[in-house]
């Protein structure tokens, strides 16, 4: 992305870069709404709400148990795509412009590629918290009902630190700030199903150029002012280039 230098009449805009499930697609996680998506396999009711922890924690449990070991095999790396990002964060510093990345993604691929200034605001899927003292710890293990707080010892207490639907994502002050003052908001690998991140589109347009780098058009397509589409392997390298 050509960028003139910094204190030039077109002193590169703040950014802020949202990404979905789909930018994980090409390192082997899969996606949620796509042919054979996660929740084409479980009811989203079954396993990412509060009831559902509560009717059958072990289910739930089971469910993020999986998708964690998963993020353990060797094979489940970060891509081009990551990395790519992790490379303009690392340029908009040099020339001392914000940016923020802000992911839906419960995965770790982001960190793992090198990005730093980075939001997960569906909660992770390597960090659990307890219901009783709400310590937070990092875990790679299987968690279960019988596991025990490591800060308070409670027995049963620990679940996922996930953002379930019907619970209110993290960092929405940050992210709400982040959006009022950019420059250019990139919307990557996300279907525009799931709010309040399908809206941020519209807290961007606005002020702000905005542009969609998915597969195919999401359900928003319409409210951004660019579009190109294909694999994020192939299109974010060459966007940041
Ligand atoms: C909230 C963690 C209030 C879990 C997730 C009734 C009751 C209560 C709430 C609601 C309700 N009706 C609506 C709502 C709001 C609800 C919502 O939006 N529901 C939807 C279903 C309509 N939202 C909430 O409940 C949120 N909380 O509203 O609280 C509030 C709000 C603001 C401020 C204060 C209070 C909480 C939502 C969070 C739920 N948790 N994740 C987990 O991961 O197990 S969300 C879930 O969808 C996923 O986890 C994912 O994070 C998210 C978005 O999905 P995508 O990432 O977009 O994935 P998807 O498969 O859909 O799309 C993939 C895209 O990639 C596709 O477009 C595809 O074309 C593309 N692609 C594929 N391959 C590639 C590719 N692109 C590029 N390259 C490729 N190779």
């Amino acid at each position: 992305m050509a960028v003139p230098p910094a204190g030039s009449p077109g002193a590169p805009p703040a950014i802020v870069v949202l990404t979905g499930a789909g930018i994980s697609r090409e390192s082997g996680l899969d996606t949620f709404r796509d042919a054979g998506g996660v929740w084409q396999r479980v009811r989203l009711e079954d396993v990412a709400t509060p009831e559902a922890f509560a009717r059958d924690p072990a289910r739930v449990h089971g469910f993020y148990n999986a998708r964690r070991a998963q993020l353990a095999d060797p094979a489940v790396r970060p891509n081009a795509a990551h990395l790519a990002l992790a490379a303009l964060e690392r340029h908009w510093e040099r020339l001392g412009a914000p940016f923020l990345l802000v992911t839906q993604n419960v995965d770790d691929l982001h960190e793992r590629a090198g990005s730093r200034r980075l939001l997960h605001m569906h909660g992770a899927l390597r960090r659990v918290r307890c219901l009783g003292c709400a310590a937070e710890a990092d875990w790679s293990e299987p968690l279960s009902t019988a596991t025990p707080c490591p800060a308070c010892g409670a027995r049963g207490g620990m679940r996922p630190d996930i953002v379930w639907f019907g619970e209110i994502p993290m960092h929405m002050e940050g992210i709400e700030a982040a959006l009022a003052g950019c420059g250019l908001f990139v919307s990557i690998g996300t279907s525009g199903s799931v709010y309040p991140a399908a809206g941020f589109v519209e807290l961007a347009r606005r002020h702000a150029r905005t542009i969609e780098l998915n597969l195919e058009p999401s359900h928003g397509a319409s409210r951004f002012g660019e579009a190109r589409h294909g694999p994020a392997t192939a299109l974010v390298p060459a966007f940041v280039d």
